[in-house]
């Protein structure tokens, strides 16, 4: 895969027509040679890596999967998923698609995810950046949707470089003014204004109104007292 577009956009990148996850790749490659917005991008990958142990789909010639080292969130790890969200809600926006995103990281279209998002702090203290998003239809099972049966056509290529831009203008914009991408993420989340309910990591759960992005990257909940969610899962139940 020639990778004309990611090149003007990361600081090195490499392909790979398939991998076993390019979060774990990276990883692999940091760990010798840190390098902030160094970049994996694969076609296909055997281990894709899902949160909470679950798993990722990316089959051949219908994914992206891409990973990117950055530590300019170290000290912000609640925003790692969620500006990388943004960049790529940004990306589906300017492709006119009506994409929304579900607190921390699903970005979706039609309520049907099209895009994950797993990160990770480092030892060396650098996140790696992991997003998959689908290029073309997916198992059916999954319920999920694509770029291609959205009417967008793009390669690996172009949609690497097309997040890569947004993220790094994001990360540049939340050292500067962090409560505007906040303002930009709120404006763009799903979640906010919902009845949810939460399942906490430890398999606890709890039901309230999600009310706010605090400043660290949580989800503020009201049930009706404000609990803050950093991790887990949360399902809209209806809109208040
Ligand atoms: C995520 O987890 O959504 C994070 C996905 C991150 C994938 C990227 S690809 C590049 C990098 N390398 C990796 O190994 N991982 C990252 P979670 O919120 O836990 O959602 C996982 C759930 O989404 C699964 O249990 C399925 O139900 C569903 N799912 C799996 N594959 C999907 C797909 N291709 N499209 C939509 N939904 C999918």
């Amino acid at each position: 895969m020639q990778l004309d577009h990611s090149k003007k956009v990361y600081s090195s990148v490499s392909w790979f027509d398939q991998i076993d996850s390019t979060n774990l790749e990276l990883r692999r490659q940091i760990a010798l040679e840190p390098k902030e917005f160094s970049a994996v991008i694969a076609g296909m990958q055997t281990k894709g890596q899902g949160r909470l142990g679950r798993a990722w789909s990316s089959p051949e010639g219908a994914s992206l999967s891409l990973s990117i080292a950055t530590s300019k969130l170290s000290a912000h790890p609640g925003w790692l998923s969620l500006i990388a969200a943004l960049a790529v809600n940004r990306v589906l926006r300017a492709n006119n698609l009506e994409s929304g995103i579900k607190w921390p990281n699903d970005v979706l279209v039609d309520s049907k995810k099209i895009c994950g998002i797993l990160s990770s702090i480092e030892p060396s203290s650098m996140a790696i950046i992991g997003i998959g998003l689908n290029l073309g239809p997916q198992d059916p099972e999954l319920g999920a949707t694509s770029l291609s049966e959205l009417g967008v056509s793009m390669s690996a290529d172009q949609a690497a470089a097309l997040i890569g831009a947004e993220l790094k203008g994001l990360l540049a914009q939340f050292s500067d003014d962090s409560a505007k991408v906040r303002a930009e993420y709120s404006k763009a989340s799903i979640t906010l204004g919902q009845l949810v309910r939460a399942e906490l990591p430890g398999g606890s759960e709890l039901v309230g109104t999600a009310s706010e992005i605090a400043e660290s990257g949580e989800l503020v909940i009201l049930t009706p007292e404000p609990t803050l969610l950093s991790a887990g899962d949360v399902w809209h139940l209806r809109k208040q």
